[in-house]
């Protein structure tokens, strides 16, 4: 793999250090959603991945960053952020590597225990610093919103087409986000206990509270992000549960998260343009 390489013959120690800020960003972009788009084609455009990782070949790299995507039958959405983001992230000189957590089976979908399967396997492979926790509908429209990290947590969506790209309330910590390594092992990651929609964001905004750390965010102008229509999926109705457990957060965060994640790697693919891990996380209790 690259990184072996890397570390064997120090190629990356010998390069300079990619500028602070790279010359390659373009700021807002058109956004276009091909039906005609296949998988193949995406994979032409993106040649220097391998798979799913990318460093910049001229410089070295600042910033070492994974990016999460939790994913159930949502291969279109997939294709399309694949397209989009491959290219944004070589803008952004960054060294990076995309992973999707597959939920397997038809149980209710759980969006915050996947990104905890996805943070626990992707620190075997590489010492990410960084990690970007990202909903598979979500595509930047500003390569200025920068895929990193920073001394505190950082929420990436200020708006979004589909909400006039308002911040949705006060407090809204959903979509996409970004915590070093450091930032996400102090909270113990995400509850594992939200089956079906809704909650697992906030509960991840009262851990980050409680922990004293401040929620920051790019500006409104390049925080924008493209949803791709869709309608809530079958296997991730609204949680009933999820103000009751929001109560308890507070003192369940230290027992419920990447310490108790329990799950089942099912297969790990290691596909041109991402790493697929396919996993069994059981089902509501
Ligand atoms: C909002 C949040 C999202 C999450 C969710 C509540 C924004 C922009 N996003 O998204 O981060 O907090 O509410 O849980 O506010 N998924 C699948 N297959 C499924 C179901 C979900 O792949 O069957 C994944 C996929 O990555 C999707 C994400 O889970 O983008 C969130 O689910 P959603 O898009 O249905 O929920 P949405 O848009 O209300
Ligand atoms: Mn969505």
């Amino acid at each position: 793999s690259r990184i072996a390489e890397a570390s064997h013959t120090n190629i990356s120690a010998e390069k300079d250090e990619c500028p602070e800020k790279s010359p390659l960003l373009v700021g807002a972009s058109k956004l276009t959603f091909e039906s005609s788009l296949n998988l193949k084609d995406v994979e032409k455009e993106n040649k220097v991945v391998t798979k799913g990782e990318y460093e910049p070949s001229d410089c070295k790299a600042r910033h070492s960053v994974a990016i999460l995507i939790p994913h159930r039958n949502r291969e279109r959405h997939l294709l399309y952020l694949l397209h989009h983001l491959h290219p944004f992230l070589q803008r952004q000189q960054l060294h990076y590597a995309i992973y999707v957590i597959h939920q397997a089976g038809d149980a209710t979908f759980n969006r915050a225990k996947l990104l905890n399967v996805g943070y626990l396997e992707a620190i075997k492979d590489f010492s990410w610093e960084c990690f970007i926790f990202h909903d598979v509908d979500l595509v930047p429209e500003n390569d200025h919103n920068l895929y990193i990290c920073d001394q505190q947590p950082r929420h990436l969506v200020v708006g979004r087409n589909v909400t006039g790209y308002k911040l949705r309330y006060k407090g809204y910590f959903g979509g996409v986000t970004a915590m070093t390594k450091d930032q996400f092992f102090q909270v113990n990651g995400f509850s594992n206990n939200y089956w079906g929609w809704g909650g697992e964001d906030d509960d991840l905004r009262v851990r980050v509270e409680q922990q004293k750390m401040k929620i920051v965010r790019p500006p409104a102008n390049v925080a924008r992000y493209t949803m791709v229509f869709h309608k809530r999926d079958s296997g991730n109705q609204v949680n009933k549960n999820r103000m009751r457990l929001l109560r308890q957060t507070t003192k369940m965060w230290r027992v419920d998260g990447l310490n108790s994640c329990l799950y089942d790697t099912l297969s790990v693919g290691r596909y041109p343009l991402y790493v697929n891990i396919t996993v069994n996380i059981g089902q509501p209790q």
